[in-house]
């Protein structure tokens, strides 16, 4: 979890492979624009920075989380990628909705990352209010989306690596 001692746009294990070689993917989320829209920001320029480049990353945008799953698998069935990083944002409001959300995109990367034998990388925001996510989105725990982008370019390098 981010925190003063975990900040998420800082490398924790290992140095960061270059990814001038690699092809992703993002999905991303339209609900809370404000927060993922620094997500996004965050994520390719993490990836440019370790030297993926442009035309090699491609941007689609889902109407809300839920719809991450199935807009990160259409990414992966219609593209050449790599890797698919989900960025999305979630907030606990007055009813059990943010549990289902949360739940259903969480279960769905992960089975996607399994049937698919390719990174699918959850980039989602789980916070209890706006201010944490602002945190979390380029504010003082970092960037959620730098952590989703060097998560990605780790998990090609070591598939690629097999
Ligand atoms: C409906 C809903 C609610 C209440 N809250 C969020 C949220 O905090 N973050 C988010 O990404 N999406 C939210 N949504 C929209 C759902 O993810 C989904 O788009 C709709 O339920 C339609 O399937």
């Amino acid at each position: 979890m981010s925190s003063a001692l975990h900040n998420l746009s800082h490398v924790h294990n290992g140095e960061v492979p270059s990814a001038k070689e690699m092809h992703f993917g993002i999905a991303v989320s339209e609900w809370n624009t404000e927060i993922t829209g620094k997500l996004l920001t965050g994520a390719y320029s993490t990836l440019q920075k370790y030297e993926a480049k442009e035309k090699n990353i491609i941007v689609k945008w889902v109407p809300g989380s839920f719809e991450l799953p199935l807009g990160a698998q259409l990414i992966a069935e219609s593209h050449k990628v790599d890797a698919v990083i989900c960025l999305g944002c979630v907030i606990q409001g007055e009813t059990r909705h943010f549990d289902f959300i949360c739940s259903a995109v969480s279960t769905g990367i992960m089975q996607l990352s399994l049937a698919y034998d390719l990174p699918f990388i959850f980039g989602l925001l789980t916070t209890n209010n706006m201010q944490q996510a602002q945190d979390r989105a380029g504010g003082k725990y970092g960037n959620k989306g730098d952590e989703a982008a060097t998560s990605a370019i780790k998990m090609v390098a070591m598939q690629q690596g097999l």
